[in-house]
């Protein structure tokens, strides 16, 4: 089974939401198709569609969240790659089964309506993994 069908984001913590989405607005030459407050992920996120994938700029809720967190200790930058993958759950059981380091042992609720999952970043080269499965 492959792994995943596509990249599903990239995302991007920044300091300032509203500034970011000027700034990507005006690059892009196009409006965000999504804005959301994700309490439980600790942050504020508007999308960008590029093709079949997002850009996902990320404002952090506060500093006790894992995107200020990282803003503070990092600074602007790329936060986590997202593959988007047909069924989370087994593709989570495969990475548990290979002995990689997981963040979320089970699915929980993203934005959009989606299923998540966070991969420790030690098992993709330093860079934190989301999976994400539709609906
Ligand atoms: N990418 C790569 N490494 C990261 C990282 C990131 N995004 N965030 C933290 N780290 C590293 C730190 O640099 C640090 O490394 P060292 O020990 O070498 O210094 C280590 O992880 C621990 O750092 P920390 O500040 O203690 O980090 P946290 O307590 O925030 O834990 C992590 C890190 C990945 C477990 C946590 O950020 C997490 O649970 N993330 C998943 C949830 C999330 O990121 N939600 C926001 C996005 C929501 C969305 O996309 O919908
Ligand atoms: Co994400």
């Amino acid at each position: 089974m492959q792994f995943a069908t596509a990249i599903d984001h990239v995302g991007i913590a920044v300091d300032d939401l509203d500034a970011a989405t000027d700034r990507y607005r005006s690059i892009l030459g196009a409006e965000p198709v999504h804005r959301e407050r994700v309490d439980s992920q600790g942050v504020e996120e508007v999308l960008f569609q590029i093709g079949d994938s997002y850009v996902q700029l990320l404002g952090a809720l506060g500093p006790e969240t894992a995107v200020g967190r990282f803003l503070a200790k990092r600074g602007e930058g790329m936060h986590h790659v997202a593959y988007r993958v047909d069924d989370i759950a087994a593709t989570l059981d495969t990475l548990r089964a290979a002995g990689i380091r997981l963040v979320d042992e089970t699915p929980r609720r993203g934005s959009r309506g989606t299923t998540i999952a966070f991969v420790h970043p030690s098992a993709f080269g330093g860079v934190l993994v989301e999976l994400v499965q539709e609906g």
